[in-house]
C-alpha cells in the first residue's frame, strides 16, 4: 500500500468529528497490518483527547465493509454483556466512531478505508511478556473473550480473510511462492523451505480434526498476540481485547496457540540471534492456567488434548506465512528492513523445533492445569 500522504491524512481527519480541533496525528503502535495513528484533539477547557485512527490494510482485507460489519457486530455484542455484568463499556470493549457521513468507515479519495476508535487510556500494551503475571492476565482476557462470544450468531460473521488459519492452504501458498520465485530469493532459503516441507503432514492435523468433527468451530479472535490486549495500568488485568479484524469462526486451539507462539519465549519475533529464541515451558503453563480460567469450562476434552498442536501449528504456520511473504517480495507484513520477514520466519521455526522436543511436557501441563 502507498504511504499515507499529508493530503490524505488531512482529508481523513476532516471526515470524522473528534469533538474538538485536531492538533496532531502521529504514527502509533507496532501492528504489522494496519496503518495506525494516534489523533490528538484539543478542547479549549480540558486535557487532550486521543483517538485511534486506522487505515485498514487492503493487502490483508479485500472487503472493508465486511470487516467493519464484523467489528461493529462483535463490539456491540460485547458491550451489552459488559454493561449487564456491571463493567465499564468504554474501557472493556472497543467502540467504533462513525465518520460524519454516517457510514461504518470512511473511504478516502484514493480508495483507502479508514476507521476510528476511542483511545483506551491508562493501559499498557506490551510487545513481549515482561512478567508471568502479565502473560497470565492476557491469557485470561483471551479465554474470556472466547467465552463471552460463545453465544454469538456465528453465521452473521464474514470470513474477513478466507482460509486464514487453514494451515494446509498456507503450505500450498508457500509452494506457490516457491514456484513463482517472484523476487529471486528461493535459492537463498533452501533450509527454511526444507523445514516447512518436512512438516507437510503436520499441516493437516488440526484441519483434519475439524473435518472429522473432533474440533468444533467457534467464534474466535484468530490474532491473539500479546499486543492485541490492553492491560490495565492500575490492576494489571487484561482489560480490553483489540484488533478484532479476524474475529470469525475458527478453532479455540488456534487462539491459544497464537498467544503461545508470540509470548512463551523471551525474544523478539525478528530476533537474529537464534540462541536467544527459546520456547519457555513455564510461560506455557502460566498462559494455560490463565486461558483455561478465562474460558471457564467452554473447552471440550478434545480441544484440551489438541492445545499443544495449536501452539505448534500456529508457530509453524506463522513461520510459513513470513517465508511466503519474503519470497513474494514483502507485500503483506509491514517490514522495516529487507530481511525482516526471513528473520521472523527463522524465530518461528526455531520455536517449532523447541516445541517438538517438549511436546509431551506440553500435554502434561495441559492435563495438570485442566485437572485431568
Ligand atoms: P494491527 O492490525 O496493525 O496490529 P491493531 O488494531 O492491533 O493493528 O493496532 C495497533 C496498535 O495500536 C495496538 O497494538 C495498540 O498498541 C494500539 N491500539 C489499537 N487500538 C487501541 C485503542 N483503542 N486504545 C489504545 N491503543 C490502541
Ligand atoms: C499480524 O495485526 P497484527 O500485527 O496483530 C497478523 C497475524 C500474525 C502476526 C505476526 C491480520 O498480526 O496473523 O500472526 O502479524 N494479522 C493478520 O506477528 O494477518
Ligand atoms: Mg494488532
Amino acid at each position: 500500500m502507498p504511504d499515507v500522504s499529508k493530503k490524505i491524512l488531512d482529508e481523513v481527519l476532516e471526515a470524522f468529528d473528534f469533538g474538538a480541533p485536531v492538533v496532531g496525528a502521529v504514527r502509533y503502535g507496532c501492528g504489522h497490518i494496519n496503518d495506525t495513528f494516534c489523533v490528538h484533539a484539543q478542547p479549549v477547557d480540558d486535557y487532550c483527547h486521543c483517538f485511534i485512527l486506522q487505515r485498514m490494510s487492503t493487502a490483508a482485507f479485500k472487503h472493508p465493509e465486511q470487516l467493519m460489519s464484523n467489528v461493529i457486530g462483535v463490539t456491540e455484542y460485547l458491550a451489552k454483556k459488559i454493561i449487564a455484568a456491571g463493567g465499564d463499556r468504554s474501557r472493556e470493549a472497543m467502540e467504533v466512531i462513525r465518520p460524519r457521513n454516517g457510514e461504518d468507515y470512511y473511504t478516502d479519495s484514493e480508495g483507502g478505508a479508514w476507521r476510528v476508535f476511542p483511545f483506551v487510556t491508562d493501559i499498557y500494551c506490551y510487545q513481549s511478556a515482561e512478567t508471568p503475571e502479565l502473560f497470565e492476565a492476557s491469557a485470561y482476557a483471551f479465554g474470556k473473550f472466547q467465552r463471552m462470544l460463545d453465544g454469538y450468531p456465528a453465521d452473521t460473521l464474514y470470513e474477513t480473510i478466507p482460509h486464514f488459519h487453514d494451515t494446509e492452504d498456507r503450505l500450498q501458498k508457500l509452494k506457490d511462492a516457491i514456484a513463482a520465485d517472484k523476487v529471486g530469493r528461493v535459492a537463498s532459503v533452501a533450509e527454511e523451505i526444507a523445514f516447512a516441507m518436512a512438516r507437510e503432514k503436520d499441516c493437516s492435523v488440526a484441519m483434519q480434526a475439524q473435518r472429522d468433527g473432533i474440533l468444533p468451530l467457534r467464534v474466535t479472535h484468530n490474532d491473539t498476540k500479546l499486543n492485541n490486549v490492553l492491560i490495565d495500568k492500575k490492576t494489571g488485568e487484561g482489560m480490553c481485547v483489540i484488533d478484532l479484524d479476524t474475529t470469525m469462526p475458527g478453532l479455540a486451539i488456534n487462539d491459544f496457540g497464537d498467544s503461545i507462539r508470540f509470548g512463551a519465549n523471551h525474544s523478539a519475533e525478528d530476533e537474529k540471534d537464534l540462541s536467544k529464541v527459546n520456547f519457555d515451558i513455564e510461560l506455557f503453563e502460566v498462559y494455560t492456567r490463565g486461558f483455561l480460567a478465562g474460558a471457564a469450562g467452554t473447552l471440550t476434552d478434545a480441544e484440551l488434548e489438541y492445545l499443544p498442536w495449536g501452539a505448534k501449528l500456529m508457530t509453524l504456520e506463522c513461520g510459513m506465512r513470513f517465508l511466503t511473504d519474503y519470497l513474494d517480495g514483502d507485500n503483506y507484513f509491514r517490514t522495516h528492513y529487507p530481511e525482516q520477514n526471513l528473520d521472523r520466519c527463522r524465530t518461528q521455526f526455531k520455536l517449532v523445533r523447541d516445541m517438538e522436543a517438549q511436546f509431551e511436557e506440553m500435554s502434561a501441563v495441559i492435563r495438570k492445569c485442566a485437572g485431568k
